[in-house]
């Protein structure tokens, strides 16, 4: 694998040189200065990936192009974004980046309840648990009908739940929720938030998969013929929250993208975390069912419990077999004779970045010891494959 780390860019609290220092070739990061749906300028990515160059390392892959709004639900100018987006596609090709993430889920990007959930021995964690998740939903958000989503059971715990909260904990809870975690490139105050749940009235999960296939269509020829692998980044969670439809959770939904559109331009980032949280997805069938397509790695664990919570794990406990998904990863990069980009999809916040001002499952040390233990991991398992 090649070892590399997301960094936000000159912004970022961890630097360039750190990442190196972890043991990192390249880096994996975006343009998130250049606003969601105009197209990516040829001087701004050569500008960017010198300074990624200067330090030693690579520009691998980007992550992520975001896929603007009305792309989505289909509505005004989306034909306009999707040509912008062919040319982001284009100039990065250009530039010789070759690899592009992006997402399809709508509204949000990826969900926590908790962003400093205390684990037994002091770290911090990123926590999504279900009953505080629907208590925003019922009586902070106040989505209509959003009742009928859960059984008696669970809204009597999520009501129990939001009456022993503070103002401060319903106000965290909130922005948590809405406000965006990095890399998600939006962020809303509650009206708009309403307001663009509503955009999503008439779309099921039907047609959001329709939406997807015309944009794959439209997309995938222009990247097939620059060279370019977009890779698709699973729903997390991989299920419908707030009444937003999602189609990139399971099995059954890659397959029908990959059906629809065979070209291998059409990939996907595997994200162990994302998938992981379901218990239907067993992510060693996955990994050789679409061996072909996947083209970038996120490595994570979480750990699920019996009430729908789940938290962010240490990268080689929790649920995901990690030896397991390492192991068949090998065989795959054998068989492709290719060396797939991997990152430590988030990490612990612990020991002297608790200190410290960081982004949420972004800081350096926690990160810094899963990708060491990867690395371990990932070295053990290839030499003893090829009995060395
Ligand atoms: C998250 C997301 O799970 C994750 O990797 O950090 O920001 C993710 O990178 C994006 O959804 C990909 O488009
Ligand atoms: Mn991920």
């Amino acid at each position: 694998m090649m070892h590399t780390m997301r960094w936000y860019g000159p912004q970022d609290p961890v630097s360039l040189s750190d990442i190196r220092q972890a043991g990192c070739v390249g880096v994996v990061t975006a343009l998130h200065h250049i606003q969601n749906g105009e197209t990516w300028p040829l001087v701004e990515i050569q500008k960017r990936k010198l300074d990624i160059e200067s330090s030693g390392m690579e520009w691998l892959v980007v992550e992520s192009v975001p896929i603007h709004e009305a792309i989505k639900t289909q509505s005004k100018a989306f034909q306009k974004y999707i040509e912008n987006y062919k040319q982001s596609i284009k100039n990065l090709a250009e530039c010789g980046i070759n690899v592009i993430t992006y997402n399809f889920m709508p509204v949000l990007d990826w969900t926590r309840t908790d962003l400093s959930y205390t684990l037994e021995d002091g770290s911090k964690a990123l926590l999504f648990e279900r009953s505080a998740y629907i208590a925003f939903d019922l009586y902070i958000l106040k989505r209509d009908n959003a009742e009928l989503d859960y059984s008696t059971n669970e809204i009597a715990h999520a009501k129990k739940r939001f009456d022993e909260m503070n103002g401060e904990e319903r106000k965290v809870l909130e922005k948590n929720i809405i406000a965006g975690l990095p890399g998600s490139e939006e962020s809303f105050t509650i009206e708009q938030f309403r307001e663009i749940l509503n955009t999503y009235r008439n779309i099921d999960a039907n047609k959001l998969r329709d939406h997807l296939i015309y944009f794959l269509q439209e997309v995938i020829p222009v990247a097939e013929a620059c060279g370019v692998k977009m890779v698709i980044h699973p729903d997390d969670p991989p299920y419908p929250i707030l009444g937003l439809p999602r189609v990139v959770s399971t099995a059954s939904d890659l397959k029908y993208l990959f059906e629809k559109v065979p070209s291998l331009s059409n990939g996907l980032c595997f994200c162990t975390g994302s998938f992981g949280v379901r218990s239907d997805n067993f992510l060693v069938e996955m990994i050789f069912q679409f061996s072909e397509r996947i083209n970038f790695l996120h490595l994570r664990s979480t750990k699920r419990n019996v009430f729908g919570d789940f938290y962010e794990d240490n990268h080689l406990e929790g649920d995901v077999d990690m030896y397991g998904v390492v192991k068949a990863l090998i065989e795959v990069m054998n068989t492709r004779q290719i060396n797939i980009p991997m990152r430590p999809d988030h990490g612990h916040q612990m020991l002297d970045d608790l200190k410290k001002q960081t982004n949420p499952g972004y800081s350096a040390i926690g990160r810094l010891k899963g990708l060491a233990e990867l690395r371990g991991l990932e070295m053990g398992i290839s030499r003893s494959l090829i009995n060395i």
